[in-house]
Order: C-alpha cells, then structure tokens, then sequence
C-alpha cells in the first residue's frame, strides 16, 4: 500500500528549529499578523523579510535529524510509494534522503517575484532592494504560503490521499488548514490513519492509532517495524 506522511515543525525540533506553538515558539516570539499575512508584507516588508531571513540562517545551520533519516529509508526500502507532504519551509527532508517531498506551504530556499510570478532559488539575505530578474521590478518575496493565501500543489495532495492505504501525521499540533483536514479525507477515502507526535493534536482523536513521544525515538522505531 501507498504511505502519504505529513509533517509539521516537530520534526525538525530536534534539529534545533523552533515550532510554533510550543513553549517560546516563533508565534510566541512574533505575531502571525506582523509576518505571515501578505498585508504584513504590503505594511512592513523589512520586518517579514528579516523574519525569513533569520530562519533561512538558522535552517542552513541545522542538520536532518533521525526522523527525517528513517523516513527516507522507508522511502526507498518500502515496496509501494512514500510520499511526505510536508508543513516545513525547511530543507531537512531532502537532505535526510527522502526524494519524493512536497512543500505545501513554500520553502526558505525560493523567492517569488510578487509582480511576475517567476521563482528562483532565495539568496541568503533577501531584501526589499532586491529587484526580479525576470521584470526588473522590486517587491520580491519569500517563496512562502502566507495566511489566507492558497497552499501549494492541493490538487496532487488530494490524489495522494485518495492512492493512500496509510496516511501518518508526524511532528504537528493540527492547527492549521487545510492541512489538519487531511486526516478526515484519508479517513474518507478508506486510508488506515495513525498520529506520531510529542503529544495529542488538536485532531489528535480523529487518527486511528496514536503513539506519543519524540520524533527522533518514535519515527526509526515505527520504519524498522513496519519493514521488518
Ligand atoms: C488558506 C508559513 C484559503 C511558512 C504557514 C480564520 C481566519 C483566517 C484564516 C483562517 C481562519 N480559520 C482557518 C483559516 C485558514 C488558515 C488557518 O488554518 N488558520 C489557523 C491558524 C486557524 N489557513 C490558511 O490561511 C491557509 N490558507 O486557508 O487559504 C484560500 C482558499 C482559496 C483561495 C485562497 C486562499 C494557509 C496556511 C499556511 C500558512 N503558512 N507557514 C512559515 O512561516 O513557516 S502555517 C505554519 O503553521 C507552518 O507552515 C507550520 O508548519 C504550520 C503548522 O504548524 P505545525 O507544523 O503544526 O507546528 P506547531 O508548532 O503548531 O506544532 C508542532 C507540533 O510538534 C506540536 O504538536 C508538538 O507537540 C510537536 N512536537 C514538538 N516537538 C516534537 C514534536 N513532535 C515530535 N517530536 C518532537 N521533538
């Protein structure tokens, strides 16, 4: 059977990257309304930018941890697809191994032209002097999904669920839309569901099965079992 796994910043915690909601999480430290709105970015685009370029350093610095490691040998030992959609902006996905990731709400490492559309890769320090070069025109951004904005490749996402046998949720408080509607899709579409996480989601009882318990300990435990 097909694997859809989705994941959130717990995943990347033990990477030494910030969540959000967690005790002094980044939405403790800023307000979501100053630097994840597109009308934050119209109102004070220096501070947005800032934002993201401080998490663009700090990702650059921080290495895949176990739970990203197991689930890239899951991908390539498991006979059927393993697809991660994942939550995080980060790169330590990739860089654990995994090939198939999709980024449903954008990544640190692009840059999107807010006039033309075109992407390329962000360089480390991003800035409201920076011009497109495609149009020439200043007023790029971070390749990120803001909210109120739609998230990326939800069509593909769909198909994935509906392909699933199994549908996982690692590392996420299941906050936030549409992502935390995933697991009632699955469910929907006749997938087994099962929660890996610190601690109970906030859609923590719509899953099947829960174990509990840090990413790095839970998740090569959950991939030698099931590939054994
Ligand atoms: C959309 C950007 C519609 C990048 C993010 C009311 C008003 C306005 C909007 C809404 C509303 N009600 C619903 C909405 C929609 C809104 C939403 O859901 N808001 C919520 C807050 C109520 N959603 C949107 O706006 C989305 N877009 O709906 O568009 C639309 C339709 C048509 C046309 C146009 C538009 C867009 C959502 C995307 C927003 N961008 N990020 C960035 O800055 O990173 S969301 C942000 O939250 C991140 O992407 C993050 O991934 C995501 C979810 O957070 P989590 O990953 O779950 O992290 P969190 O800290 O919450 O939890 C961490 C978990 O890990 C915890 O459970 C913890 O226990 C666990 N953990 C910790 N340590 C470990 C661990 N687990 C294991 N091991 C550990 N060591």
């Amino acid at each position: 059977m097909n694997i859809v796994i989705l994941t959130g910043a717990g995943i990347s915690a033990e990477s030494g990257l910030g969540t959000f909601r967690d005790e002094g999480g980044l939405w403790a430290q800023h307000d979501i309304q100053d630097v994840a709105t597109p009308e934050a970015f119209q109102r004070n685009p220096d501070l947005v930018h800032g934002f993201y370029n401080a998490r663009r350093a700090h990702a650059a610095k921080a290495q895949p941890n176990a739970a990203h490691r197991a689930l890239a040998k899951l991908e390539k030992d498991w006979r059927h697809n393993v697809d991660i959609v994942t939550q995080n902006v980060d790169d330590l996905h990739e860089r654990g191994g995994s090939k198939s990731v999709l980024h449903m709400h954008g990544e640190l490492s692009g840059a999107l032209c807010a006039r033309c559309g075109k992407r390329w890769k962000a360089p480390a320090v991003m800035s409201t002097g920076d011009l497109c070069a495609q149009c020439g025109q200043p007023g790029t951004r971070p390749d990120i999904v803001w909210f109120g904005e739609m998230p990326y490749q939800m069509d593909r996402i769909a198909h994935l669920l509906a392909q699933c046998g199994l549908f996982v949720s690692i590392g996420t408080s299941g906050n936030v839309y549409p992502a935390a509607g995933f697991v009632q899709q699955a469910r929907m579409l006749g997938a087994r569901t099962l929660e890996l996480n610190l601690e109970s989601s906030a859609g923590g009882s719509l899953f099947e099965q829960r174990r509990l318990g840090p990413a790095t300990e839970l998740i090569p435990t959950w991939v030698d079992e099931l590939l054994s």
